[in-house]
């Protein structure tokens, strides 16, 4: 038999094998369009690199696995093309348009050039070739040049030393601490290819809230074990730091950030880590934040605490990233406004090496939140934000999600900031530096990844960890036409099953707001954070309950935060007030955020507030089933392993939608006294049912 028709059998067994999920998007199976295979191929007859350097080896070994599998015949790879045409060369470029980390893809000499200005910008280019390829979209779309718009692109790991994850639901650690250094799992390259792929160019591999054995010796040896793995694919390791570390570990009488003791140990530390990991990227802090120690704890400020880190990473090319997730437990104040209150002051006092982290939204990661005020009003400081990929307020991993609407509607929010007209100050401009012409730009995203074998439990959020890669990147892609990448790499290219399920993902997270938190509702507690338990009402302190975020009452439901209330609104710009400040004309996603609505209140919808609620509640969780139709529309052309495993979720996600929205329905009608509105039927089960459900969950 002919080896040529050998490998195609192969290949197509290999193919028809049940999709476990383990490749992610980097499928590379055999494309079925032979003209586009042929074009492609009379294009990839070899791949040739310029020079031997582990990126662009890299580069080449991804391209040669990647184009075998796709085009379905080996390509070698030379060193040097000489004379020769019909072939892939990688090589570094310093063409003008090109910007740090970027790529060009262009045609030349009867060639096919990928070039970068650095080792990564050409594995990026790469990379973009095989989505090309991988997408189905012709070779004649050359020549392309793309430079990321953010300088750094993080994943945040909240990864514990002993193997758990916080808010973690896809499985322990991706990261074996009692196997580093000396065993290297073989996924940790894996993990690197996809994140790769994505421009993602850093990682921050322990949780926020940090151990201080992180920086003991023993685990920085681990840490630089994962750093070599990591480096050919250029991404660099950072770590969370705990900030009383030089008392803890280093045996100090304290951690005072003006105290020289604590700098020449913190100095010394990060001379260490350097001599260890001589590409280590710098430090996460979370401090003075839900128990956390800090700088506070010495009268100092934040500045002062990130300031002093800076100092240490001087010599080296690192910068502190410093969360602004703060907030004091006073009964009295708004957790909405604490971020600001405390980074406020101290903007354009922090070091030219700090970034300052901030949450997308000002309260935690809820389904909609409105943009954080700190990013209108912290002009003089670079601002990182930091999305959640990992599903905490989302339905964990049983809840099919598709996060890019969410992403986008943050980024393309309007500040305002420093009277800027409508479009030129959005969220996204502030991030990448670009409004306030800062050096340093960051983007962060909290991992969904864990040791399950599909890396995040549902197989639909790995859509989500490809947004967010795929936005950090470029924050203008849409999230549509991210979704169909996404979908034609990982799911199938069959036109109508593509549709379907794009269309699928592009309402799946209005769904789940309207089951979960409509019009504005918000449901951060302490707990599991899986169900709303509206009901909830006792905590330690006051900000840890949920009657404090909906504050349901005989009158109505809602935050007032206008000036009648906390006027957290004032935190913003005036254009951005407007806009939310009055409830007869604030859009009504955004309405129980900032006004404390009268149950019977008419609505631009015509309905009343309690009407409105319902409709949503129920056409919400009704809207499930929708999901499971188009599901089940697209049977034939997906994967059977994979397609019972999503139909296995969504039929659970039917269920606990049913549930959240009777939680909600049963626990507010007592105050809006009023029946619920046709054609919607009352829950057949009682309050006490759902409450018992609760209970039962928060068990595991
Ligand atoms: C890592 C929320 C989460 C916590 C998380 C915290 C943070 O409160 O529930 O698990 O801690 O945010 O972002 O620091």
């Amino acid at each position: 038999m002919h080896y040529r028709y050998l490998l195609f059998l192969l290949l197509l067994a290999a193919n028809s094998y049940a999709d476990d999920g383990y490749r992610l998007w980097l499928k590379y199976d055999l494309i079925n369009d032979a003209p586009q295979r042929e074009t492609y191929s009379r294009s990839a007859q070899f791949i040739a690199l310029t020079s031997n350097t582990p990126t662009l080896k890299a580069a080449a070994d991804e391209l040669q696995t990647g184009l075998q599998g796709l085009l379905g015949k080996p390509v070698p790879v030379i060193a040097n093309a000489g004379n020769r045409t019909g072939g892939i060369i990688l090589t570094i470029r310093k063409a003008q348009a090109l910007a740090k980390d970027g790529y060009q893809l262009s045609r030349e000499k009867g060639n096919l050039v990928i070039g970068g200005k650095t080792d990564a910008g050409v594995l990026y280019g790469a990379f973009a070739l095989l989505r090309q390829l991988q997408t189905l979209q012709p070779l004649e779309t050359l020549p392309r040049t793309s430079n990321p718009k953010i300088q750094y692109r993080l994943l945040n790991h909240w990864d514990n030393p002993n193997g758990s994850v916080e808010r973690g639901y896809a499985g322990e650690s991706l990261w074996k601490w009692y196997e580093l250094p000396e065993r290297l799992d073989p996924r940790y390259r894996d993990y690197a290819r996809a994140n790769a792929s994505l421009g993602i160019n850093g990682t921050v591999v322990n949780n926020v809230n940090a151990s201080a054995r992180f920086l003991t010796r023993e685990y920085l040896d681990k840490v630089a074990a994962l750093a070599t793995v990591f480096r050919p694919y250029g991404i660099r390791v950072y770590l969370s730091v705990y900030f009383p570390a030089p008392k803890v570990i280093g045996g100090l009488k304290t951690a005072d950030p003006l105290d020289p003791e604590v700098r020449k140990w913190w100095a010394d530390k990060t001379k260490e880590i350097y001599g260890l990991i001589p590409d280590f990227g710098g430090y996460l802090v979370k401090a003075n934040s839900e128990g956390e120690p800090g700088p506070q704890d010495y009268n100092r400020t934040h500045a002062d605490g990130a300031n002093m880190l800076a100092e240490a990473l001087k010599p080296y090319d690192g910068i502190v990233m410093w969360r602004a997730f703060v907030y004091k437990a006073d009964p009295k104040a708004d957790r909405f406004k604490a971020a600001l209150e405390e980074f406020g002051d101290l903007d354009g006092k922090f070091d030219p090496k700090v970034i300052v982290q901030v949450k997308n939204g000002p309260i935690d990661f809820q389904p909609r939140e409105p943009f954080s005020p700190l990013f209108g009003a912290m002009t003089k400081t670079p601002l990182s934000i930091e999305f959640q990929i990992t599903q905490e307020y989302m339905g964990f991993a049983t809840h099919l999600v598709y996060e890019a609407p969410l992403f986008k509607e943050c980024l393309e929010s309007d500040t305002y900031a420093k009277g800027s007209p409508p479009g030129a100050a959005t969220v996204a401009k502030v991030v990448d530096g670009s409004l306030n012409n800062h050096a340093l730009s960051a983007i962060a995203g909290v991992a969904n990844t864990g040791s399950d074998r599909n890396w995040t439990g549902h197989p639909m959020a790995q859509a989500n960890w490809y947004a967010f890669g795929r936005l950090a990147w470029d924050h203008t892609l849409t999230s549509e036409a991210i979704a169909t990448e996404w979908v034609n790499m990982t799911l199938t290219h069959e036109p109508k099953a593509v549709k379907q399920i794009t269309g699928l993902m592009m309402r799946s997270r209005e769904i789940y707001v309207d089951y979960n938190t409509p019009l504005g509702l918000s449901r951060p507690w302490t707990g599991v954070h899986f169900a709303p338990e509206p009901w909830q009402n006792k905590s330690s302190r006051p900000d840890w309950t949920a009657i404090y975020y909906h504050r349901v009452d005989s009158i109505g439901l809602g935050f007032d935060r206008t000036a009648t209330g906390s006027n957290a609104l004032a935190q913003y710009t005036p254009k951005v007030r407007q806009v939310w400040d009055n409830a007869d004309q604030c859009p009504l996603p955004y309405l129980l955020w900032f006004h404390h609505v009268p149950w019977t209140k008419k609505l631009s919808t015509g309905r009343t507030l309690w009407d409105e609620l319902c409709t949503r509640f129920y056409t919400g969780a009704d809207s499930v089933s929708w999901m499971q139709q188009q599901w089940a529309g697209v049977k034939p052309a997906i994967d059977p392993e994979l397609f019972a495993n999503v139909a296995g979720r969504l039929a659970t996600q039917r269920k606990e939608a049913i549930w959240w929205r009777d939680a909600w329905v049963l626990y507010l009608q007592p105050f809006a006294r009023q029946p619920i509105p046709a054609p919607f039927k009352k829950p057949d089960r009682s309050l006490e049912d759902v409450k018992r459900l609760v209970d039962i969950y928060q068990l595991r």
